[in-house]
């Protein structure tokens, strides 16, 4: 196969090569891309000690593939209080984490300050946290609520504390698609340009793709390179991280789901064609964790982390409220035949379990 040649040729793939990659051999892409993972990472897996935290599921936005926002199926509307989240926090940190990700649905009733003091009062109580929060979609839900522009928004988050951006909202950039699943939220220009300004000013983020619903292979091969295009102008894409549909409690319903094999080509694809983003992400809440391992095989290197508890995926029937506890998460990468590595938001190695 010609994309194929290419690739040992260490020849960019276009579109096209991406596409056709899909009819190769599932273990020829493996070891295509277990190969630049290995040259990157050896046999190490990286994860973190952190922290998922989802302050409110009320939205203003509709999106079909969500269980997590407070609807018709799913009538439990929740916004925590500061003093909440911050016990929340208290906890956490006694537990030694390192990160917080913070992710809220499209709430009006709360006002804008009650998501910029989460920040301010976590950075003044634990200076050394890194906080990873908001997602492009809550930055353009922000700026049109509140009347201020991207970048005004952007400049709070960083006043406020903020160190680095999800890769949440991104879902399927194909505006056809995006049209059906999610009409009305962050544009895709949008999500990219919003991840721009933010790489402008020094920052780093992370990129999802939401796969295995509607979308074509076409679909997001088309994502990938969008996503490719800015990191060469940026830099600033820590890591990919594909997100495997989950299909419960939500309106999106889909007749076919994806093969094991499909994921994994998925997996090995993105980190061929991203030949510019250093880490892929095997996201073991979507994926489930034995087949994360896998991936791992099949060119990621990172699992995320040990979460704590996790609400948006679980929703629609992710098995990961309750997040994984750090002795389980070391000792089943060890098991893989993986070496497991903590590490801080930014990617520092901080612990290597030999
Ligand atoms: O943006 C919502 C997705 C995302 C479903 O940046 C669903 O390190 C699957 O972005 N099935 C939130 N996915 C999670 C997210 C994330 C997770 C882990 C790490 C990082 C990171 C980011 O979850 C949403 C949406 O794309 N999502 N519903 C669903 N039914």
């Amino acid at each position: 196969m010609e994309a194929i040649e290419k690739f040992y040729q260490g020849e960019r793939l276009s579109f096209e090569d991406g596409v056709a990659l899909y009819d190769a051999d599932l273990f020829e892409l493996g070891k295509m891309a277990d190969a630049i993972k290995q040259k990157r990472y050896g046999k190490k897996v990286f994860f973190n000690v952190n922290r998922h935290i989802n302050p409110t599921n009320i939205c203003v936005d509709i999106c079909k593939f969500c269980g997590f926002s407070a609807n018709r199926k799913n009538p439990n509307p929740y916004a925590m209080t500061h003093d909440e989240i911050m016990d929340i926090v208290a906890q956490a940190v006694s537990r030694d984490i390192k990160e917080v990700h913070i992710v809220s649905a499209h709430n009006k009733e709360v006002g804008l300050d009650w998501y910029f003091d989460i920040f301010k009062m976590i950075k003044a109580k634990y200076p050394q946290l890194h906080i990873k929060a908001l997602t492009a979609a809550e930055i353009e839900f922000l700026s049109r609520t509140y009347g201020m522009s991207l970048d005004e928004v952007v400049d709070k988050m960083i006043a406020s504390g903020v160190d680095s951006m999800p890769g949440g909202g991104a879902e399927i950039f194909d505006e056809k698609v995006r049209d059906y699943i999610c009409k009305g939220k962050v544009t895709s220009r949008q999500w990219l340009d919003i991840h721009k300004k933010w790489h402008e000013r020094g920052r780093m983020s992370n990129a999802t793709m939401l796969f295995g619903h509607v979308e074509s292979r076409e679909n997001r091969i088309d994502h990938m390179l969008r996503l490719r295009d800015l990191q060469d102008q940026t830099g600033g894409f820590n890591a990919f991280i594909p997100l495997v549909y989950q299909r419960e409690n939500n309106y999106l319903k889909v007749d076919d789901f994806p093969t094991g094999e499909e994921i994994l080509k998925t997996m090995a694809i993105s980190r061929i064609m991203l030949d510019n983003i250093p880490h892929i992400k095997a996201y073991w809440v979507t994926s489930t964790i034995n087949l994360a391992l896998l991936a791992c095989e099949f060119g990621a290197d990172d699992l995320d982390g040990t979460i704590e508890r996790e609400l948006i995926n679980s929703a629609s029937g992710a098995k990961s409220a309750n997040g994984m506890a750090l002795d389980n998460m070391v000792s089943l990468v060890k098991n893989a035949g993986f070496v497991p590595v903590e590490r801080d938001s930014l990617y520092n190695e901080i612990k290597v379990f030999g």
